[in-house]
């Protein structure tokens, strides 16, 4: 079976576990800790992020997206790969900028001079386009989840938790309604299982 290095409460690892349970490809999940990451882990991938799959030929796949599309290249029974290209840029915006301002509006305390509330009025306004397109329909790209919802939703999952009144006072009905459904989804619950480590103890979160 492949192993997936994985920390349970990382979005870029339940992204990685959704997308492998839908395109139903078992693996042997190996919970880390991040303080204390296994040498075979770093071996595997010297960067130390998780998700990390490693191949049963022993490649290995380090980036949570090309585990995504890896997986669902093999079989995507739910079509998420179906909206194709027009995902891109918005999971880009994901990535990037509206993670860049996700931390900085979480974890001030880590960015010594950086105004959390400049970074939360930022990431907000990068939910903008996301709340206009569910408005449209019940997903990003339509009335079915596709590739760029699942890769998305656990950071905006991290937002809305960050300060949840606040998360909840926005005019953002449809993308709450989308993270409630989503959150719910037997998928998301399959993938959020907490597990005993091989150790015996309980994992982190
Ligand atoms: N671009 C990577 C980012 C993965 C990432 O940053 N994961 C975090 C956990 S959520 C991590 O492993 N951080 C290293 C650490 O905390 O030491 C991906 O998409 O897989």
């Amino acid at each position: 079976m492949p192993v997936l290095y994985s920390f349970r409460r990382c979005p870029y690892a339940m992204r990685a576990r959704m997308a492998l349970r839908v395109a139903g490809i078992e693996v042997e999940l190996r919970e880390v800790s991040l303080r204390d990451k296994p040498p075979e882990l770093l071996t595997a991938s010297p960067k130390g992020t998780v998700p990390v799959l490693v191949m049963l030929e022993g490649g290995v796949i380090d980036e949570s997206l090309d585990i995504m599309r890896w997986a669902l290249e093999q079989n995507d029974p739910e079509r998420w790969l179906a909206p194709g290209e027009q995902m891109d840029a918005l999971i880009a915006a994901n990535d990037g900028p509206f993670k860049f301002h996700l931390d900085r509006a979480k974890y001030a305390n880590r960015y010594p001079g950086t105004d959390p509330t400049h970074h939360r009025g930022e990431a907000v306004t990068l939910l903008e386009p996301l709340e206009e397109r569910l408005a449209q329909h019940v997903y990003l790209f339509g009335d079915n989840p596709s590739l760029a919802d699942i890769a998305i939703f656990p950071f905006v999952r991290q937002f809305s938790r960050a300060d949840a009144a606040a998360f909840d006072a926005l005019p953002f009905r449809h993308l709450s309604a989308w993270l409630t459904t989503l959150e719910a989804s037997s998928l998301y619950q399959a993938v959020m299982i907490k597990r005993t480590s091989a150790l015996g103890v309980s994992c982190q979160a």
